[in-house]
């Protein structure tokens, strides 16, 4: 079936609002009577036909299917992307010189974890951690929260009542991440989707930036009712450990973890389902992470380069994270002073 590869960078519409910048889509040349059995409304449609009508032709490549219904009040389906190799991320590579994307993420699949968590080592080239880390440095000292030992930005806000009012990501925290997400199928059957295929909105609408001087970390918790279960962490600048823990029958925090990731610089951490509904997460409040080993550190297998860290130490440096989620409840602007007046 004949296929056009596009980047939608300048593309992107009111009525196609789960495009991000600068996405790269396996787009189709279906026969249109084909196109017409998809139960998309009319004005996807139209701009379908509209962005396809204004494409050049790249190449050959499998169609472009529905998402699986989603169980949240999402308004307009996804667009799924059927890979078959050379997949998207390839692609995606090509972009972003240095990068080696896996196929699917069942080659980034951490064995070592109880459930489905994924671990990618380069997913930032080191020019585009550079670029994010200027563009986090040069905002707005107000943009900052500043907590007892650690501060934080959130993207495009904060959440009221577990809402976020609409509003998009500014471009440099979509592009190269999101994109790069969107990008990466979770397996190679050429019915699957990306990581965010069944949250509602098809794309995380939600950034946090946390920035942890050395011997800074967060306390064990479980990030709550307000997102779709699937957490997109990468990490910026310097090492860490991430801590997993179960509670123990009597509700009470087994302080010992189940098992530990260790992140490093431009690394992609990716958890899902029960890790974020029956797990907890933290980082300890040391200068240095220590024990690390094969038998100790989940993704040993998975990293960059376990160099750094023979002698079985991490000594802390400045980590920056960008926490990636997509939050439930969106609110229209118009509605925003009900939301506030609620308060
Ligand atoms: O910075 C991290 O890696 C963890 C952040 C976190 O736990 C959170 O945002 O809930």
């Amino acid at each position: 079936m004949r296929t056009k590869l596009v980047c939608l960078s300048n593309l992107t519409t009111p009525a196609l609002p789960f495009c991000p910048p600068s996405l790269l889509l396996l787009f189709l040349t279906f026969p249109s009577a084909l196109l017409r059995t998809h139960r998309f409304p009319p004005h996807v449609w139209r701009e379908l036909d509209s962005i396809r009508s204004r494409l050049p032709s790249v190449g050959t490549r499998t169609p472009v299917t529905e998402a699986p219904p989603s169980t949240q009040s999402s308004t307009e389906p996804c667009l799924v992307l059927s890979l078959r190799a050379p997949s998207l991320a390839v692609m995606a590579a090509d972009s972003a010189p240095n990068i080696s994307l896996p196929a699917s993420l069942d080659d980034a699949r951490i064995r070592g974890m109880p459930l489905a968590a994924y671990y990618i080592p380069d997913f930032l080239s080191a020019d585009e951690e550079r670029a994010i880390l200027d563009r986090i440095a040069s905002v707005p000292k107000p943009r900052w929260t500043q907590l007892t030992h650690r501060r934080l930005q959130t993207w495009p806000s904060e959440l009221i009542q577990n809402r976020l009012v609409d509003a998009p990501l500014p471009d440099w925290l979509n592009d190269p991440v999101v994109s790069r997400l969107q990008s990466i199928p979770i397996s190679l059957d050429p019915d699957t989707g990306h990581i965010f295929s069944s949250s509602p909105h098809c794309q995380p609408n939600h950034v946090l930036i946390n920035e942890y001087p050395p011997g800074i970390g967060i306390m064990p918790h479980k990030d709550g009712a307000a997102y779709h279960p699937t957490v997109c962490t990468v990490s910026l600048g310097s090492s860490l450990v991430l801590d997993i823990y179960k509670s123990k029958n009597d509700g009470a925090l087994d302080t010992t973890p189940v098992c530990r990731v260790l992140q490093e610089p431009r690394s992609l951490l990716i958890t899902t389902e029960d890790l974020y509904t029956d797990y907890l997460h933290g980082i300890a409040d040391v200068d240095e992470d220590l024990d690390l080993s094969e038998t100790t550190v989940a993704n040993w297998g998975l990293l960059r380069s376990k160099q750094p860290f023979v002698d079985g130490r991490n000594p802390r440096g400045l980590r920056t994270s960008l926490t990636y989620r997509d939050v439930l409840k969106v609110t229209k602007l118009g509605n925003k002073f009900s939301i506030l007046q609620k308060r």
